[in-house]
């Protein structure tokens, strides 16, 4: 049982994290701080109303799936020394969707149907598997399954910047008006920061803009403002909610 145990990854031995190794030390932070955020998304999401204890319900969801990827690729950085590509997008294709779902869930007082969700939800996983091809699999055509990932990326702002979500939110209004634009400039400023992080990874491409810093830092940035931002813009919303009614 004891073996059984400390096999686990979870009792793992811990590697040392050298002073420069940012990617190491933010897979280590970005860990943490996505634990703590889900412990009070879970813990606060009882104050709430049943519609608005969903949305923060899927929020905490988001960070937790996101910690637990984090453990795994903490550890995969320090005992293999290599960008945990896989892990990475396995935790984005779980949670961008679920991002999607908060869009929804959002909008639904004001009549959102599920075809929105769906389309979100469908265009999400379009730009992450094409991702995926471009950064793991035919890196050759890195450009090519690049562009196909950043058509859906833009429609998928235009759905929600111009397109028939925001159309819901205003006819909403209020909070929800407040928090859709919120989210909104997340897709397009805090997503944004994804495609630097994949043309700082290709070889021959940006890989030197940022002074050699790696594509695993920008993308641990972009997490940590993404995931986290994201949620608590959903609790903020739920909070003043509440506090109207
Ligand atoms: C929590 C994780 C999030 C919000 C991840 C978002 C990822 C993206 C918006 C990725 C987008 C990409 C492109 C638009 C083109 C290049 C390939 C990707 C997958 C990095």
């Amino acid at each position: 049982m004891k073996t059984l145990l400390f096999n686990l990854p979870l009792f793992a031995d811990v590697t040392k994290i050298a002073n420069d190794d940012y990617v190491g030390f933010t897979f280590f932070v970005g860990c943490m701080a996505m634990m703590a955020a889900s412990a009070f998304f879970f813990l606060s999401m009882n104050d709430f109303d049943k519609k608005w204890k969903t949305s923060i319900l899927v929020s905490g969801l988001i960070t937790f799936i996101a910690a637990v990827h984090y453990w795994y690729m903490r550890d995969y950085w320090g005992s293999v020394g290599e960008s945990p590509t896989f892990f990475r997008y396995v935790d984005w294709v779980l949670t961008v969707p679920l991002m999607c779902v908060e869009f929804y869930l959002i909008l639904k007082v004001a009549g959102a149907k599920k075809s929105l969700m769906w389309k979100l939800i469908g265009l999400s996983v379009v730009m992450l598997v094409t991702g995926y091809l471009g950064e793991a699999v035919y890196r050759d055509q890195a450009w090519l399954w690049g562009l196909i990932s950043g058509i859906a990326y833009f429609v998928i702002v235009y759905e929600i910047w111009l397109g028939s979500a925001k159309k819901l939110a205003v006819e909403a209004g209020g909070a929800i008006l407040k928090a859709h634009k919120m989210l909104c400039w997340f897709v397009l400023v805090g997503w944004a920061i994804y495609p630097i992080g994949y043309m700082a990874g290709t070889p021959g491409w940006y890989d030197g803009i940022f002074d050699g810093l790696a594509m695993d830092v920008v993308y641990n940035i972009g997490d940590a403002i993404n995931k986290i931002g994201f949620g608590l813009v959903v609790y903020s919303a739920a909070v003043a909610a509440r506090a109207k009614a």
